[in-house]
């Protein structure tokens, strides 16, 4: 007994230490834009002086009563694809007009009101009293704005002004403490009322000790965004939280509203040992939501870089029977920029999103294979070990990485003498294996006299302003530290010049890089983050406005960093960050930051990712084993397991956790990790050509179930399952001693194992068994997997090797897939230099067709693998009609060396 309890003591002593402390973090409550805001309406917002501006554009004036005389600008355009962008705009320098930059140039269309258009997209817009914008596909109501009236724009005003018209304005009359509210750091709570409204922070706030002087004062907005025909929304990362997103206000019969937790939030931050299943800010946000329902899918883009907090509200029905989703959007400042997307499938809005902020940008190969980080690599030594510890075990891997500690003295772009005396040398041994490393570089840059990174971007005004426009000074890794501007011009190309091989002593072009703490982190600011009035671009843009733009704009530059480095080479770039914007996409991967060595944060990958894929972020991956504390075998080893399914694949852990290398486990653990880690590489050709196509379509390599199964109502939260493209289902195993697995086969077409090619039918559910050494994936009939089945040292190695297409044809016994070919590192292809094939089985013929490019290569297909033939073939045959070899049993035709072309046109006659 008394050993039981002393357990459970320890036990939630590791739970407390584990969990993340809310009190540095604000809530709703906390915020003061958030409780102006949150559920309260504002009617008489309208618009008025309504004009056809062109076939694209209307425009009007936006007025209220609430705008003390003031009009902005109301712009309503339609873009091509089923997509309409509303614009509410208050045109003064004080008020952020960005973050333009995330748009790809944008191709307007013609908009019909209220009447069908070519484009299927038609809207609605009343505003007698309130202005209501209701969107239509295909004569469908698919999305209506402000229908519950919480329109609010806070226009520019003078403290004198405010003090005027502030008490009819104050909506948060009943505010009560919040349960966290911490006195000692933030001072006694004061209710905001209409007689202290000076209490509401309008002009100032305080959290966590520190003062938030807002110069502009209240200047947030609100809109209310609700998804018709939708059962769920989706989105939004970045947050711990499921897939299918769980609201966050309950919606009663009366339509009484009832708040059941905070909105989610966005605001970059680095959360310390972050909790699972809750709303709160993490390292990265896309404000970017998709609802889908019985019809399709519909989404919204809030382009916002400021705080923002987002309601979902209980599914609902309206007057004509049909499922409903509400949202309220709140951003602290900035414009009103809102993009409207019609669908009506999910592929869909996912291709009209990749339109507004881009494709991914397509990886360099090597960045598909494994990686293998550890904070820290001590010393050179220690690299070579680890380095021929993948050889001596037989493990692929790609690349090395090294933590913070390798520099000298978090002096980023420097060594540690000591223990990295020959940097290049290190890098060349690497090369010459075939791999690459990673070095990290974080935006804090330390205050020392003599660094040249310092005093270049001290003497030529490259940081960011604290708000009395002097250095903005904070702690971070190095000590006293102070930030580059990236959103300055001339900041970023000198940046972007630090990267070059003179500038960055001891790098070579098997060098990559790492941003990490770009939320951005400062150990001593409020929410562990910057000040939010803090300058840039010399004082006339708030960090308020731009918070999570931050991170991003330094990978950005961080890639032309790298791009211009390699231009000799034409060689692409490779950046991994933690924060993250709409766009992030274009320019690097990112990962899920500091998760934890356990089961639930296991499972809690698959809902993060497939929320980041469906946000456009599609190359994206947890930390493998969990960054903070000790996995055990079973653990690490279902993890490799469900990552090498995962776009990035990385295995990392912190300073002070054991060493885990994949060897490090014993057996049979290193011999399962090992044909995971071989799995991923014998399919890289599919990811590969699934990143290619995300570059055409805007799909995620990886991805929920519902995106290819869009009617199947059972699967439309399931996060215990994602695709792999359209081809594999992945089920990993995501509980401790798990001996079977419930899995659900969607679809109509049969699913076959890869690991033993035995089938299951489309529409069932099964119980599985899932022994250590069993990883459940499925290839969908109807599909081709493009495989090299040699799985060598890196990814490199396996350039030449000959291809294996393996087929498993559909119940009408038919199949399609792709297989994309280049060089795998230089932007070549976007001269055409690339081989883009079709493969397709259809009435016994295979032929395989070049969609696009031209590759010159040796490159084979050297085996053709067809699953689901219900008999032997009699004979299989070329063009020229030369007989092939081939065997057949159970149901598995095997044509062995066609050696067929892999990058030119060819067909084959299966005969029955
Ligand atoms: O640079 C050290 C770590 C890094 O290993 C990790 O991956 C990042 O997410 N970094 C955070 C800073 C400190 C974490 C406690």
């Amino acid at each position: 007994m008394r050993i039981t309890s002393l357990l459970l003591c320890v036990l939630l002593a590791i739970l407390s230490i584990e969990a993340v402390d809310r009190g540095k973090y604000k809530t709703c409550s906390q915020s003061s834009f958030c409780t102006r805001n949150r559920g309260v309406t504002h009617d008489g917002y309208h618009i008025a002086n309504l004009h056809r501006k062109s076939d694209s554009q209307f425009t009007a004036d936006f007025v209220s009563p609430y705008l003390q005389g003031r009009s902005l600008t109301f712009e309503l355009t339609g873009l091509l694809d089923n997509t309409v962008r509303v614009r509410v705009v208050e045109s003064l320098p004080k008020r952020y007009q960005g973050p333009l930059e995330v748009l790809e140039p944008l191709q307007e269309a013609k908009l019909s009101e209220k009447q069908k258009s070519s484009e299927s997209t038609e809207f609605t817009l009343n505003s007698h009293v309130t202005v209501r914008i209701d969107f239509y596909y295909d004569g469908r109501h698919t999305l209506s704005a402000n229908a519950n009236d919480f329109l609010n724009f806070e226009h520019l005003r003078s403290k004198e002004e405010d003090d005027k018209i502030v008490p009819s304005q104050i909506p948060n009359d009943e505010a009560t403490q919040p349960e966290d509210y911490n006195e000692a750091e933030s001072g006694p709570w004061q209710r905001p009322t209409k007689e202290n409204p000076k209490k509401s922070g309008r002009w100032e706030e305080h959290f966590g000790g520190h003062q938030d002087t807002k110069p502009n004062g209240p200047t947030s907005i609100s809109m209310d965004i609700t998804f018709i025909g939708s059962r769920y929304v989706y989105g939004i990362p970045e947050h711990a939280s499921s897939l299918a997103l769980t609201p966050t206000i309950r919606v009663g019969d009366a339509n009484e509203r009832e708040q059941v937790t905070d909105p989610y939030r966005h605001y970059n931050l680095d959360v310390f040992e972050y909790e699972l299943n809750n709303p709160m800010a993490l390292y990265g946000a896309v404000p970017f939501m998709i609802g889908h329902g019985a019809h399709g899918s519909s989404a919204v883009f809030w382009l916002n870089s400021a705080e923002t907090w987002i309601d979902v509200e209980t599914t609902t029905k309206d007057a004509s029977g049909r499922e409903k989703v509400g949202t309220q959007w709140i951003s602290e400042s900035g414009n009103m920029d809102i993009f409207f997307i019609i669908g009506p499938s999910g592929h869909d809005v996912l291709r009209q999103y990749a339109a507004l902020t881009g494709t991914t940008a397509l990886p360099p190969q090597f960045t598909l294979g494994y990686h293998q980080c550890k904070w820290n690599y001590k010393d050179e030594t220690d690299v070579a070990n680890v380095d021929s510890g993948f050889d001596s075990h037989d493990i692929p891997y790609d690349v090395i990485w090294l933590d913070i500690e390798h520099t000298d003295s978090k002096k980023y772009f420097t060594w540690d003498q000591n223990y990295f005396p020959t940097p290049k040398n290190m890098q060349e041994k690497i090369g010459d294996k075939g791999r690459r490393m990673v070095t990290i570089v974080d935006p804090h840059i330390k205050r020392e006299g003599g660094y040249h990174v310092h005093s270049q971007a001290e003497s030529n005004n490259y940081y960011v302003k604290n708000k009395d426009k002097n250095d903005y000074d904070g702690h971070c890794w190095p000590g006293s530290s102070s930030w580059v501007d990236y959103l300055k011009e001339n900041a970023r190309d000198w940046w972007e010049q630090l990267f070059s091989y003179y500038n960055y002593q001891g790098s070579t072009p098997r060098l990559y890089t790492w941003n990490d703490m770009n939320e951005p982190s400062v150990f001593n600011g409020p929410e562990t983050t910057m000040n939010k009035d803090a300058l840039h671009l010399d004082g006339v843009v708030e960090h308020r406005d731009v918070h999570n733009l931050y991170g991003m704009t330094m990978v950005n530059a961080t890639a032309r960093g790298l791009i211009r480095r390699h231009a000799d080479q034409n060689e692409r770039p490779f950046v991994l960050s933690r924060a993250f914007f709409a766009g992030i996409q274009k320019h690097g991967a990112i990962w899920t930051g500091d998760n934890t060595a356990g089961w639930d944060h296991l499972a809690v990958a698959q809902p993060m990712l497939l929320s980041l894929g469906l946000a456009g972020v599609a190359f994206s991956g947890a930390d493998v084993g969990g960054f903070f504390g000790n996995p055990d075998a079973e653990l690490v080893t279902r993890w490799y397991q469900a990552a090498a399914f995962q776009p990035f694949f990385r295995g990392h852990a912190h300073l002070d956790s054991k060493r885990r290398e994949p060897w490090l486990f014993g057996e049979p653990y290193t011999s399962v990790i090992r044909d995971a880690i071989k799995s991923r590489y014998q399919h890289l050709p599919l990811w590969y050509t699934l990143f290619y196509k995300n570059t055409l379509t805007g799909l995620p390599p990886m991805r929920p179930l519902f995106l290819e199964f869009p009617s199947e109502e059972k699967i439309w939260n399931n996060q215990d399952q994602f695709l792999v493209g359209r081809e594999l289902m992945v089920v990993p195993v995501t509980r401790s001693q798990q001996t079977t697995s419930r899995v659900v086969f969607p679809g109509a077409q049969k699913w076959y194992d890869i690991t033993d090619g035995s089938s299951h039918a489309g529409g069932t559910e099964e119980e599985v068994n899932v022994p250590l050494e069993k990883y459940l994936v499925y290839q969908q009939g109807g599909t081709v997997v493009p495989k090299r089945e040699r799985a060598r040292r890196t990814s490199q190695h396996m350039d030449t090797d000959p291809f294996t297409l393996q087929i498993a044809v559909s119940r009408e016994g038919t199949a399609e897939g792709e297989l994309y070919v280049d060089d795998g590192h230089t932007f070549d292809f976007k001269k055409g230099v690339y081989s883009y094939n079709q493969i397709k089985l259809e009435n016994g013929n295979l032929t395989y067709k070049t969609l696009g490019g031209v590759y010159e290569s040796q490159l084979l297909i050297e085996k053709i693998v067809v699953y689901g033939l219900s008999s032997a073939p009699s004979s299989v045959t070329t063009v020229s009609n030369e007989k092939l070899d081939f065997s057949y049993r159970n149901g598995k035709l095997v044509i062995r060396k066609p050696n067929l072309p892999a990058t030119r046109e060819w067909s084959l006659q299966i005969k029955a």
